[in-house]
């Protein structure tokens, strides 16, 4: 079984997410997200829309997800690549590079972002509306 593996904190789920997906998980047989805790979040000055637990349980619904982990530090990916036994490191290309090091461990993938969407996007809307 190939193992695909992509990390993100998905708020406000929307197409790009989607398109993201659906491409990692058509790259093998299982994915895994590793997702962002309202924590990690913190750390990264992000702070989302809808808590951890409400976007674990969207991404659940997601019929291109099969295993959902939470991601707590920009440490842990090597340890979940090794653990879960994954084939493919996937995340989009405005990372493109910084995940390099992973290559050590397996396959590294940069997929191009979906343009005209972004959850900040929607916030910035709503938040006018
Ligand atoms: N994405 C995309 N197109 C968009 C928006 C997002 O392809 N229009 C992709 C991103 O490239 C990422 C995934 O969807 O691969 C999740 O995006 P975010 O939730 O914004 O994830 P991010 O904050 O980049 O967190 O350790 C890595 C980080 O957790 C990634």
């Amino acid at each position: 079984m190939k193992k695909i593996i992509t990390y993100g904190t998905f708020d406000l789920l929307h197409h790009g997410h989607i398109l993201l997906l659906r491409r990692a998980r058509e790259l093998g047989d299982h994915l895994t997200v590793a997702l962002s805790t309202d924590e990690f979040n913190a750390g990264k000055g992000k702070q989302s829309f809808f808590p951890y637990e409400q976007r674990e349980l969207i991404l659940q619904a997601i019929r291109y997800v099969d295993e959902i982990i939470p991601e707590y530090s920009w440490e842990q990916k090597t340890e979940d690549i090794i653990r879960l036994g994954i084939d493919t490191f996937v995340i989009g290309n405005d990372w493109i590079g910084k995940f390099d090091f992973l290559k050590a461990h397996c396959n590294v993938v940069y997929l191009e972002r979906t343009n005209n969407i972004s959850s900040s996007h929607i916030r910035q809307h709503y938040q006018q509306t």
